[in-house]
């Protein structure tokens, strides 16, 4: 079987899940068009930063040359022995918070390569751990009905080619070469696609400084898409990411989709964007590092697919290579809230009422979810949509009090029933919720009024 139907029947397979209902993309489109359709239905992802410099509790790549002098950090591989690495615990903490997908840092900024790479001895087999990190979680991740994905750092502060230098790429190279560079980068890539394939995504980063160009970006993802043509890259392929909004330039060559970072992004129903944010404070693992209460962490995922996008969530394993266990738990905690809720998240679409301060929504079929944070006393005044709601309930309860005039919608609720976190409402149509135009919730839940034009 081709490994492009391969990938595609894995990540429908995925999407299908149990409590995943999939908004196909047609039998016409495109691998990519349906790679796509599939990853926006999972919703929910996670991000793994991991590497020798767990050993430091420093940031990955960064700290190189800053908290740790450049010479003791290219060393830290050396002593790195993370003998309580399971990833089969790690794909059960992922699959336990309800996440389809797995996104794991092969070569961070510092280019140490955590697969058994033939470009380069600066890799996880030249450690005293000596196994193959990517191997064993991709293999993981499969076997416990993940799709997996690798990060790429483009930019590599420590190979000699690559021009730019740590601190921070503040340092210049003397006898660098660009082009030879590029070559070894796309070696490295080529071997993530072809011997740990097929991926979902190419998760790019590092795209921002000098050295790299819209030019290279084009090449890299055009060999890329001969290479695996389901492959999904994001926009840090090239260069047109506005920094930690993550949105794509028009007009300029884009990848696939959108990466805001640290933030939730804005409403998209037209172009599929990825919010990435920690767990914590660090991409890397700190001790005692401050973790985000579960409320913040279940409301910017329901607020995530509220703007039509998903949320790539990370840890950061220890230097023993556990998660930490209160992230672990803490990932428990979405995964139950989504055994209970998961058809208001996975296989749904953003909208039509924008995510706010009151809360979110999701569409599929007939249905709208509603995501409530925020009530007037037991009420939540929505705008009114061009469309006749037939029921209302709480999702898996009981039936709702609703108002609907031309002017508004009304559900009420009484505070007994509501979660204090978010109060997921059903919402059946007598018609096809992606019919309904997207509309802006203003303070009071009506539309805001129309600004006005000078
Ligand atoms: O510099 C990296 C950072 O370490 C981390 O990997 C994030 C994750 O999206 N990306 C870059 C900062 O934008």
């Amino acid at each position: 079987m081709r490994r492009t139907t391969l990938l595609i029947l894995l990540v429908l397979a995925v999407a299908l899940a149990p409590g995943v209902h999939t908004a196909q993309a047609p039998a016409s489109a495109t691998p990519l068009a349906k790679a796509l359709a599939g990853w926006q239905d999972m919703r929910f992802g996670l991000f793994i930063h991991w590497g020798p410099v767990s050993l430091t509790g420093h940031e990955i790549g960064w700290s190189r040359g800053a908290q740790t002098p450049s010479d003791a950090y290219d060393a830290l591989y050396t002593r790195f022995n993370p003998v309580q690495f399971n990833a089969d615990e790690w794909a059960r903490a992922a699959k336990d918070a309800g996440m389809k997908y797995v996104v794991f840092t092969a070569k961070h900024h510092d280019g140490f390569c955590m697969w058994d790479t033939k470009t380069t001895d600066y890799n996880i087999t030249r450690s005293p751990f000596g196994r193959d990190v990517v191997r064993e979680l991709s293999d993981a991740c499969r076997s416990h009905g993940l799709v997996f994905c690798t990060y790429y750092s483009i930019l590599d502060w420590r190979h000699p080619d690559y021009p730019l230098g740590s601190p921070a790429g503040k340092t210049r190279k003397a006898n660098a070469d660009m082009n030879r560079y590029a070559e070894y980068l796309k070696q490295q890539v080529s071997e993530l696609v072809t011997n740990y394939g097929p991926l979902a995504v190419m998760w790019f980063d590092g795209e921002w400084e000098e050295p790299w160009s819209v030019e290279r970006g084009t090449d890299l993802y055009a060999f890329l898409r001969r290479l695996q043509p389901s492959l999904i890259i994001n926009n840090r392929v090239s260069k047109a990411r506005a920094g930690m909004e993550g949105t794509s330039a028009a007009g300029q060559f884009s990848g696939d989709y959108d990466t805001p970072e640290q933030r939730i992004g804005g409403f998209n129903m037209g172009r599929p964007w990825e919010s990435c944010m920690t767990i914590c404070e660090q991409w890397a693992w700190k001790p005692d590092d401050a973790m985000k209460p579960l409320s913040q962490c279940l409301r910017t995922l329901v607020s995530t697919a509220g703007g039509n996008g998903n949320l790539l969530f990370n840890v950061g394993p220890m230097p023993d290579g556990r998660i930490e266990p209160r992230q672990v738990e803490r990932l428990k905690e979405m995964g139950a809230w989504l055994r209970l809720r998961g058809e208001s998240v996975y296989g749904t679409r953003g909208g039509p009422f924008k995510p706010g301060a009151w809360g979110a929504s999701t569409r599929r079929g007939t249905r709208i979810y509603l995501h409530v944070f925020a009530w007037d006393g037991d009420a939540r005044t929505l705008p009114a949509i061009p469309a006749k709601v037939t029921r209302v309930q709480l999702l898996g309860g009981a039936r709702v009090e609703f108002t609907q005039t031309t002017s508004s919608l009304t559900v009420r609720v009484p505070a007994a029933s509501r979660d204090p976190i978010d109060t997921v409402i059903a919402l059946d149509l007598d018609r096809p919720a992606m019919t309904i135009a997207p509309v802006e919730v203003g303070s009071s839940g009506k539309a805001p009024a129309p600004q006005r034009t000078r």
